[in-house]
C-alpha cells in the first residue's frame, strides 16, 4: 500500500485539474441599457467601505423609519442589519408601485394546460388580492404579527398572494415546496409551530391534475405526532367553485378560501410596520442528519439585499418581462420571482408546470408569446431541454437580453449550449452561486462589466468578499490550482439570522470551523462557511466544485464530481452525467460514471465507454479513469431536479439504496440497479465487504450536510 492511499490529504493539497475556459463578452446592446455600468461600483462596495456600502441597497426601499445602526455586531454571529429601521415588505413590493404603475402586470401566470388562458395580475389587482387575503388571515384565521403560517403550495398566483399577505401582517411565512410529501410538510409545520396550513386542492404537472389536498391530511397528522396541532387548513381551489381532490374536507378544520373570501371583498388591511430585523419568512433546507433547518430571513436586510442584487445582477428594469423559471418553493423563487423583482416594480412571470410539457418547445413558446426579455433557470432544466429538444429554441421568435443559471455548477458544454442556442448568442449570462441560507447571490459576474467564463460563477458580488481556506484555516491563494472550503469574510444583509429554534446549530454549522475567537465582536473573526469546495483562478473567478462531500478521493487525489461530469459531457452523444465513488481495494476509491444519452441515439456501448474514458483522461488525467461507465435511460432525481448521487453510489457499491420515495422518478432506480449489478457480476466485480464507515460514506455521498 502506498502512503498516498493511507494518508488523507488536507484540503489545501487537493489538486484540481481542469482546462481554463475562454472569456465571453457582453454584447454592446446589453451594456447600453444595463443598470451596472460604472466600474466605480466595485470601489464603493470594497471591504474598506463595509458595512456602510449596503446603504445603497437599503435606499432602494421605502422605510417608515430610517435605521440608526447599519450593522450591529454585539451578539456574534447573530448580526443585525439596519437596526432602528422599520418597514413593511408588502408595501415595498406592492403598495409603493401603485402611483406609477397600478395597471402594469406584476405577475403573469402561465397555467400548464395550453388551452387555459394566461393570467396577468396588475399591481393594483395584486394589492386588492393581498389585502383581501390578509384580512381573511387576520379575521377568519386569527393570525397575529409574529405567528408562523405554513404554506404547501405549487406554482399558482395564490402563493405570492399568500406570502405578501403574511408580509403585510408581519406574519412569518414558511412555504414548503409543493412537490414535498405530506409528512415532510408536517415535520416543518411542527418545527415552526404553525397553527394554520394554506394549501390547494390540486395543480397541473405533466398533463395531470395532481391531488394535492391529500397531502394536507398527512401533514396535519405528522405535525400532531410531533406535538403541534393545526387549527385551520385553508384550501385554495385550482378551479374556484370546483373541488378537484378526492379527500374529504374535515368539518371545522378545512375551509375553501374562495367560499370565505367574498366576506372580505374590497377589505383593506393596514400594513404592520416591522423592525428591520423582524423575521420575514422561514425556508427549510434538508440535511442528512437531524431535523431540516429552518433558515430565518429578516425583513429589512433580506429585502434590501434581494432588491440590490436584482437591480445589478438580474439587471431588472420595471419594463422588463422577467421570467425566473424556478419554483417559489425554493429560495430562488422567494428571492428572484417574488421579493426581488416585485420590490423593483417589474413584471415577473410564473409558470405552473413541467418544462417539457407537452413538448420541449414549451418554455420557448412561453418566451415568444409573452416577449420575455430576461430568463433565469437551473442547469438541470437546461440539460433536460438540451437533451430532449436541442433544436427547439431556434424555432421560436424570442430574444433574451439576459440569462441566469443557478443551483449547481454548470458544465461548460451545457453553458455553451445555453449561450449559443437558448440565448442565440445575444444574451449575457450570469452564473449565480449562493444558498438557501444566503438570501441572495454570493458569486457572479457583473453582467455589463465583467466577462463570462463558462463553468465559473465569477468573483464575489458587490460587498461579498469570499476567501478559500484549507483545513488549517490558511488562505488558499488564487491561481494555485488548489481547492478548499469557500467562506465569506464578512456579513451581508441577506444572510439568514439563525436556524429557527436551533441557535447553537447555526453557530456550529456555519461559523465554528474558522472562528478565531468565540468572544470577538469583530466580524472579521467570523468567516461564514458555505460548505462548498471551490477553486479560485488567477483572475479571481471562483469555480464551485459542489458540496464538500461531493468529492471523490482516488488514490489520494480528490476529484470533484463536477470535473468528471464536465469532462464526460464533452462527449457529443452525452446529455447528462453523474460521477460516484466505488470502494476499491487498491485505490481507496474509484470513479464510476453514469451517463444518459441524447435522444434518438442507438449507442454502440463499447464505443461510448471508450469515448468517456478518453475524455476524462484528456480533461483530467489517467488518475480519474472511471472503473465503469454505465449508460442509463435517466438519472434518479429529486423533485427539484438534483441528481441523487447517493442512490447510484449505493447501486455501484451494492449497498442499501435507502428511501427513494421522495424522488421524482423512483421507478428508474430498480432498472438501473438490476442492469448495473448484473453487469458488474459478469465483469467479475462482485461485492466486497465494507466497513461501517465506508457504508456511511456511500449513504451520505452527495448529501448536503
Ligand atoms: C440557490 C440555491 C445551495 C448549493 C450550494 C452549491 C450549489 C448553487 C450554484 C451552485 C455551483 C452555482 N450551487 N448555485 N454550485 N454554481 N451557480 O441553489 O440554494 O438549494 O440551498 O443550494 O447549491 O453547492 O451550496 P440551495
Amino acid at each position: 500500500m502506498t502512503t498516498e492511499s493511507v494518508q488523507q490529504p488536507s484540503e489545501a493539497q487537493i489538486a484540481v485539474h481542469w482546462r481554463e475556459e475562454e472569456y465571453f463578452y457582453p454584447p454592446a446592446s446589453f451594456i447600453a441599457q444595463a443598470n451596472g455600468t460604472d466600474p466605480g461600483l466595485f470601489d464603493r462596495f470594497s471591504l474598506e467601505n463595509f458595512p456602510e456600502c449596503f446603504k445603497e441597497y437599503a435606499d432602494l426601499l421605502d422605510w417608515d423609519a430610517y435605521w440608526h445602526t447599519t450593522l450591529d455586531t454585539s451578539n456574534p454571529p447573530f448580526w443585525k442589519w439596519f437596526v432602528g429601521g422599520r418597514l413593511n415588505a408588502c408595501v415595498n413590493c406592492v403598495d409603493r408601485h401603485l402611483p406609477s404603475r397600478a395597471n402594469q402586470a406584476a405577475l403573469i401566470w402561465v397555467p400548464e394546460p395550453e388551452t387555459e388562458a394566461t393570467a396577468a395580475i396588475t399591481y393594483r389587482e395584486l394589492w386588492r388580492r393581498v389585502n383581501e387575503f390578509a384580512a381573511l388571515l387576520k379575521g377568519f384565521a386569527g393570525v397575529e404579527t409574529g405567528d408562523r403560517v405554513t404554506f404547501h403550495l405549487p406554482m399558482v398566483p395564490e402563493l405570492p398572494v399568500s406570502m405578501l399577505a403574511c408580509a403585510r401582517l408581519g406574519v412569518i411565512h414558511s412555504e414548503v415546496f409543493g412537490g414535498f410529501s405530506g409528512p415532510a410538510c408536517g415535520g416543518r409545520i411542527a418545527d415552526s409551530g404553525s397553527k394554520i396550513l394554506v394549501t390547494i386542492d390540486g395543480y397541473y404537472r405533466g398533463g395531470e391534475l395532481i391531488d394535492h389536498k391529500a397531502k394536507a391530511d398527512e401533514a396535519v397528522a405528522t405535525a400532531r405526532e410531533q406535538g403541534v396541532e393545526i387549527e385551520k387548513v385553508l384550501v385554495w381551489r385550482r378551479h374556484p367553485g370546483v373541488y378537484s381532490s378526492k379527500t374529504p374536507m374535515v368539518e371545522g378544520r378545512d375551509f375553501f378560501v374562495d367560499e370565505i373570501l367574498p366576506e372580505y371583498r374590497d377589505a383593506l388591511v393596514d400594513p404592520v410596520s416591522m423592525p428591520a430585523e423582524a423575521p420575514l419568512f422561514l425556508m427549510y433546507t434538508s440535511g442528512t442528519t437531524g431535523k431540516p433547518k429552518g433558515c430565518q430571513h429578516s425583513t429589512g436586510g433580506y429585502l434590501a439585499y434581494v432588491a440590490g442584487t436584482s437591480k445589478y445582477y438580474q439587471d431588472i428594469h420595471p419594463d422588463d418581462t422577467y421570467w425566473c423559471f424556478a419554483d417559489i418553493g425554493w429560495i430562488t423563487g422567494h428571492s428572484y420571482i417574488v421579493y426581488g423583482p416585485l420590490s423593483l416594480g417589474t413584471t415577473s412571470v410564473m409558470y405552473e408546470g413541467a418544462p417539457t410539457y407537452p413538448d420541449p418547445g414549451r418554455p420557448w413558446r412561453i418566451a415568444e408569446r409573452l416577449g420575455v426579455t430576461t430568463f433565469h433557470t437551473a442547469p438541470t432544466t437546461i440539460r433536460m431541454l438540451r437533451k430532449l429538444g436541442p433544436d427547439e429554441p431556434a424555432k421560436y421568435d424570442y430574444r433574451f437580453k439576459h440569462m441566469t443559471t443557478v443551483g449547481e455548477p454548470i458544465e461548460p458544454e451545457v453553458w455553451r449550449w445555453y449561450h449559443q442556442v437558448v440565448g442565440k448568442g445575444q444574451a449575457v449570462i450570469v452564473d449565480t452561486w449562493w444558498q438557501t441560507e444566503n438570501g441572495g447571490f454570493l458569486g457572479s459576474t457583473m453582467p455589463a462589466l465583467q466577462p463570462m467564463k463558462p463553468g465559473s460563477c465569477g468573483p464575489g458580488v458587490l460587498g461579498i468578499h469570499p476567501v478559500i481556506y484549507d483545513e488549517n484555516g490558511e488562505e488558499v491563494p488564487a491561481g494555485s490550482g488548489k481547492a478548499g472550503n469557500i467562506c465569506i469574510r464578512n456579513p451581508w444583509p441577506g444572510i439568514f439570522e439563525t436556524i429557527w429554534g436551533q441557535p447553537e446549530r447555526f453557530v456550529q454549522t456555519y461559523y465554528a470551523k474558522y472562528n478565531r475567537d468565540p468572544k470577538s465582536t469583530d466580524w472579521l473573526d467570523w468567516p461564514y462557511l458555505a460548505g462548498d469546495g471551490a477553486v479560485q483562478a488567477a483572475d479571481g473567478y471562483f469555480r464551485i466544485l459542489g458540496r464538500v462531500d461531493d468529492v471523490i478521493n482516488v488514490a489520494g487525489h480528490r476529484l470533484g464530481t463536477k470535473e468528471l461530469e464536465s469532462a464526460t459531457l464533452t462527449v457529443e452523444e452525452i446529455a447528462e452525467a453523474a460521477a460516484v465513488p466505488v470502494i476499491d481495494e487498491l485505490r481507496g476509491r474509484a470513479v464510476e460514471m453514469y451517463v444518459a444519452l441524447k435522444p434518438g441515439l442507438t449507442p454502440a456501448v463499447d464505443e461510448i465507454e471508450a469515448k468517456v474514458t478518453a475524455a476524462i483522461e484528456r480533461e483530467i488525467g489517467k488518475i480519474a479513469r472511471p472503473k465503469n461507465v454505465w449508460i442509463v435511460p435517466d438519472m434518479p432525481k429529486t423533485r427539484s431536479g438534483k441528481i441523487m448521487r447517493r442512490v447510484i453510489a449505493a447501486v455501484s457499491n451494492f449497498t442499501d439504496i435507502g428511501d427513494v420515495t421522495t424522488l421524482a422518478n423512483p421507478e428508474i432506480v430498480e432498472s438501473i440497479q438490476h442492469k448495473v449489478q448484473a453487469a458488474k457480476l459478469e465483469r467479475g466485480q462482485s461485492p466486497i465487504e465494507l466497513t461501517p464507515e465506508q457504508i456511511a460514506e456511500i449513504q451520505a455521498f452527495g448529501s448536503v450536510e
